[in-house]
């Protein structure tokens, strides 16, 4: 027997009848021992710091040095999206697509009610409306989520706009995404992370780590926003956005769709090399994007997140100085380690551990002292080069939309589609090495389409279709490339230096919308010659460069021939334009 429920407090005046009735049959399954509106404030966010300091669940950092900042551990068999646990709830189960687990609602919806049912005792619920866009922006979307966690408030408060203006804007919308989560008993076996697109609601129990409990991100803005966004004719992506000043004074915006934990934080937040003054790159979002056809045939985007949840690993001054200083005070870090002077630290940064992610001495007989996937929870408002375009209601028109992976070989430094149908099937053909940012093993290629495998909420083939259908509706489309960084030499050393230099790459992009450089036709795209690319001051390997952009028409045929495979898996639902400009990319390859 847990405690008794203590009361049942009033909501906010303001709070729709919906969410409001909502909350209450919660309540009335979950039965905690008190619920919170969460109104965002400062004054609520002390408090539940102060009340997470004193029982433990906390710790605070070296005051001097990371002023107002925290460490949080999670429990040591949770930490990182567990994508084996993550279903896509439709009626029909073809509607969520050989790219999800899939279960049915009433089946879900029994599974998860009965994890849910007095899972709440004893504990306080919060209940959290939340906006992903800027408040005032139509293409904003509402939620609200119902946790057990303070640290998912704490976490949700700087990655969305989270408080009363969001309830406000909910009772003008009339309608919300339901996000219910609980921290459970932290037990593998009894953690799902379940999505009901055509209910607009999520589910998710047993994990109070990142996208497995920040509902706002992967769960709201990718996955059920994916579905809403084919519904309404826009699309909800995992991507990037930056504004790029030139010297010549232009700015453009880029969009690039990263798989996790591939350096979207770093290229967001990009400092250009000494060799290319008066170049500027601030960033607008870091991991998301809604891209919506605008009034004059462009593609506009906004960033529906308000912070970062990035990489700790690998983050230090040299190789992204801007993140580094971002995260110097009112930072949240979770699962890194610590020094002896209590200031965070993690695997690439100078000094040295003494303290574990785990709490324990550091030793290195256990491995990395931060774990691969910690991270930094901050305000997109502490980015030294953040920009304020992130405020606008309408959004950014973009210029370019770029595909990568981590690829150790085959994917050149960069190419662009012939024109939008060819990009689609460019960002369908994402492949990439996994990385720590989901549970299991590491370094496996796997096929990403558009970086969005984890995250797509509906059948992939509709997907692709929705893409096509989107680029028909605009007569000023962006163009589109394929990057990849991680080309190695056969020791396995990076043939590119990446981070600043990759800007190089980005210029001969943005040269290319502009219609000033020019590339060669290949194959599988259209490339810069090496003297298209401005290389000056950079020591690369003898040979480097060819490799970079060279194209191994034997190991592309073999690509595609495993892309056609997974293109089989879709059946008849694939858009037969995306098979042909398969069949022609192949033709081209002889
Ligand atoms: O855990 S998250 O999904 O928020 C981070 C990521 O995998 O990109
Ligand atoms: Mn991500």
């Amino acid at each position: 027997m847990g405690e008794p429920s203590l009361r049942v407090p009033a909501p906010p005046s303001g709070a729709p009848e919906a969410v409001d009735r909502w909350v209450e049959a919660v309540r009335r399954l979950t039965d905690p021992a008190r619920v919170h509106w969460c109104t965002g404030s400062e004054a609520e966010a002390a408090e539940l710091t102060a009340a997470m300091l004193a029982s433990g669940e906390l710790e605070r950092l070296n005051e001097e040095r990371f002023p107002r900042s925290v460490l949080y551990r999670s429990n040591p068999n949770d930490v990182a999206r567990v994508e084996q646990v993550t279903f896509v709830c439709t009626r029909r189960e073809a509607d969520a697509g050989p790219n999800n687990h899939w279960l049915a609602p009433d089946a879900a919806h029994r599974r998860m009610d009965d994890l849910f049912r007095g899972a709440m005792r004893g504990r306080t619920m919060y209940v959290l409306p939340y906006c992903m866009g800027p408040i005032d922006s139509p293409y904003a979307r509402c939620g609200v989520e119902i946790t057990d966690s303070a640290y998912v408030v704490l976490n949700m408060r700087i990655m969305t706009r989270m408080g009363s203006a969001a309830l406000a804007r909910i009772a003008r919308d009339g309608s919300f995404v339901r996000g219910l989560h609980s921290t459970g008993e932290l037990d593998p076996v009894r953690r799902f992370i379940m999505h009901f697109p055509e209910e607009l609601t999520i589910k998710s129990f047993g994990s109070g780590y990142g996208g497995n409990a920040l509902l706002g991100k992967k769960c709201h803005a990718l996955r059920i926003a994916s579905w809403q966004a084919r519904d309404e004719g826009w699309l909800a992506e995992h991507m990037l956005l930056v504004a790029i000043d030139s010297p010549a004074g232009e700015t453009h915006y880029v969009a690039a769709a990263f798989p996790s934990a591939c350096g979207k934080t770093n290229l967001a937040m990009l400092i250009p090399p000494a060799k290319m003054p008066g170049w500027r790159v601030r960033t607008i979002g870091d991991d998301i994007a809604w891209l919506h056809p605008g009034p004059d045939g462009r593609l506009f985007a906004i960033n529906p997140e308000a912070g970062y949840f990035g990489v700790a690993p690998g983050t230090n001054s040299k190789s992204n100085f801007n993140a580094y200083e971002m995260v110097r005070h009112d930072t949240i870090f979770t699962n890194v380690a610590l020094t002896a002077d209590r200031e965070p630290w993690w695997e690439g940064l100078d000094g040295r551990p003494a303290i574990d992610w785990q709490g324990r001495r550091y030793d290195p007989s256990n491995g990395a002292a931060a774990h691969p996937n910690s991270r930094f929870t901050v305000s997109a408002r502490q980015n030294p080069c953040y920009a304020t375009e992130a405020e606008l209601a309408a959004g950014v028109p973009i210029s370019a939309i770029v595909f990568g992976g981590r690829r150790r070989t085959l994917a050149p430094l960069v190419y662009e589609a012939r024109d939008w149908r060819h990009g689609v099937l460019v960002g369908a053909g994402v492949a990439s090495e996994t990385t720590a940012a989901a549970a299991g093993q590491v370094g496996v290629l796997r096929r990403d389409p558009m970086a969005m495998k984890p995250f797509c909420g509906y059948n992939f083939a509709d997907y692709w279709g929705h893409w096509l259908s989107v680029g028909e509706r605009l007569s000023r489309p962006p163009r589109l490339f394929h990057v990849n960084w991680f080309r190695q030499d056969a020791d396995g050393r990076f043939l590119w230096p990446g981070f600043g230099d990759n800007l190089r790459v980005l210029e001969w992009m943005l040269d290319r919308v502009a219609g000033r450089a020019s590339a060669r036709e290949t194959p599988i795209g259209l490339m810069p010659a090496r003297e298209d690319l401005d290389l000056d001051g950079l020591a690369l390997a003898a040979g480097a460069i060819d490799e970079l952009l060279g194209v191994d028409r034997l190991a592309w045929r073999s690509e595609l021939e495993q892309l056609a495979a997974e293109f089989d898996r879709y059946g008849a639902r694939l858009p037969a334009a995306l098979r042909a400009e398969l069949n022609d990319v192949a033709r081209r390859l002889g």
